[in-house]
């Protein structure tokens, strides 16, 4: 009885080693990490009243996208309806990520949808998606 616990543990213990050691040979190291951070575009911001810091944004149909912004004075939003992505950027300084992806081409209004202040309705860009 005990000699089976025994011979049963080893085996799981001698499986764990094999796999860990299999794993990183076949891969390469983080191999998993690097394909799924290759995939991903991220496009850094900053909007304040009344602009975006970036007022075009240039990306690929079918890429995933991560837009990160960061607020500098008060609260906005961020959305791009035809994508149905938003988020609010509520805290300043903090990073705020919006994650979509694009997939279909053409030119695509972003814009702030929490009112900000009197020129609110000109914070406003463009994302075009290429095919
Ligand atoms: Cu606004």
């Amino acid at each position: 009885m005990r000699t089976d616990a025994i011979a049963a543990w080893t085996r799981r213990r001698w499986l764990k080693a094999a796999l860990a050691a299999a794993a990183p040979a076949a891969l390469g190291p983080g191999a998993y990490h690097v394909a799924a951070a290759s995939r991903e575009v991220v496009i850094k911001m900053t909007v304040k009243r009344f602009e975006f810091s970036k007022k075009v944004i240039v990306v690929k149909k079918g890429v995933p996208l991560v837009i990160e912004i960061t607020s500098l004075d008060v609260p906005h939003g961020f959305a791009v309806p035809d994508f149905h992505a938003r988020a609010e950027i509520v805290m300043p300084g903090k990073v705020t990520q919006v994650r979509f992806t694009p997939d279909k081409a053409g030119e695509f209004p972003f814009l702030c949808d929490i009112f900000c202040g009197d020129k609110h309705e000109e914070l406003e860009g463009r994302l075009i998606v290429g095919a």
